[in-house]
């Protein structure tokens, strides 16, 4: 039967051999152990090659160095003893982590106060010590931009730069294809852009930052700020007196139709959109993409700040929200892992 096409009749067998098979086998069941420490939370995951959090588990980030190397070492362990019955096989661990950090040395050289004692701490010789696992190590901001480029919305694009809002808020730059670190490991810290001289202070100990006025933190200081002169609360909001006053209370609060509450918001939308556009005229990149817990809040008033107040060429750049659940957990196993993900 000559019509018919050569390689359905002769070539590939329909079923692969065993050993192709074991491959295939041994490559998906290749996984990370990833940590993320931030500024309230402290996280572990177990990643599989494709990128996907297999099991995670949270614990508040203890605010000493040695009850948080503690638990670190016992979050990982129990992942580890875990990752056996899910089938998966631990090859390293990615640890992200706020604070400038040298990734070939595996230390966080300094930490602003959002992370105390967090200065000099090489975090790659007593995690591996302790697990008898490599270690690989850097900044959280930067981490969730290698999640990015491999996982999510960065991905194939050769310059781009992503903020994540948690507690403070972090920066990740990729340029040409690669993540910036800097002379001193202090590039991208795009949380301490500065757009005021005055302005609230800020954890680094300046004044202005982007971080003190848009970040988690700076607006749950704003909603209790409200709270205390009892001007936060208005119709219809439902607000348990036991329960923590946070960014999220704010947020109903100005949907709801508080003046004040929407003022704060403004402020805070304004000047991480000034922050954007200063980010914009340095590096140019051609998407910003926006993650954390405020992420979809923020993304059409920053658009709107661009569309205002940035130069003619840099008003066609994209913002996005972020599609990925974890960006700094993935991006700190993808240091390891993911590298069958076309860059
Ligand atoms: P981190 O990495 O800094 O530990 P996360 O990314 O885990 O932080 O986010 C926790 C932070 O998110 C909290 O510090 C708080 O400021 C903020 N947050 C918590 N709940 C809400 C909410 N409902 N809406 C907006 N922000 C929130
Ligand atoms: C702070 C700073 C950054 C970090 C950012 C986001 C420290 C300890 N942290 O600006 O390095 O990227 O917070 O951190 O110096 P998060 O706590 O919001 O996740
Ligand atoms: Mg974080
Ligand atoms: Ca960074
Ligand atoms: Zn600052």
């Amino acid at each position: 039967d000559l019509d018919k096409p050569l390689q359905k009749t002769f070539c590939f067998p329909p079923v692969k051999d065993s050993i192709s098979q074991d491959i295939d086998h041994i490559l998906e069941t290749q996984s990370a152990l990833s940590v993320d420490l931030g500024g309230t939370n402290l996280r572990v995951a177990i990643v599989c090659m494709m990128g996907n959090i297999v099991k995670k588990y949270a614990q508040p980030n203890p605010k000493t160095f040695e009850a948080r190397m503690q638990l670190i070492v016992k979050m990982c362990s129990d992942a580890i003893r875990d990752a056996v019955g899910l089938n998966c096989r631990i090859l390293g661990v990615g640890v992200s982590t706020g604070g400038r950090v040298n990734p070939q040395e595996g230390v966080v050289m300094h930490s602003t106060k959002l992370i105390p004692e967090w200065t000099s701490v090489n975090l790659r010789t007593p995690i591996s010590d302790a697990l008898h696992l490599p270690v690989w190590v850097d900044n959280d901001g930067n981490c969730a931009a290698l999640a990015e480029k491999k996982f999510g919305h960065g991905k194939g694009v050769e310059n781009f730069v992503t903020i994540i809002t948690g507690t403070g808020i972090g920066g990740g730059i990729i340029h040409h294809s690669e993540l910036v670190h800097g002379s001193t490991f202090c590039a991208a810290e795009l949380g301490h852009i500065m757009v005021s001289f005055e302005g609230p202070e800020c954890s680094c100990g300046s004044r202005g930052c982007i971080e003190a006025y848009a970040s988690g933190m700076a607006l749950q200081r704003e909603a209790k700020r409200l709270h205390d002169e009892d001007l936060l609360k208005v119709e219809g909001m439902d607000m348990k007196l036991s329960e923590p006053v946070t960014a999220g209370h704010l947020i109903n609060a100005a949907r709801l139709g508080n003046s004040k509450a929407d003022a704060v918001l403004n402020k805070a939308c304004t000047a991480l959109g000034v922050g954007i556009v200063n980010i914009l005229h340095i590096v140019n990149p051609s998407l910003v993409i926006l993650s954390g817990v405020l992420s979809s809040y923020y993304k059409t008033p920053v658009q709107h700040v661009i569309n205002e107040r940035a130069l003619f060429s840099a008003q066609s750049i994209k913002v996005v929200t972020s599609e990925l659940e974890e960006p700094a957990l993935l991006g700190a196993a993808s240091m390891l892992i993911g590298f069958g993900q076309p860059l």
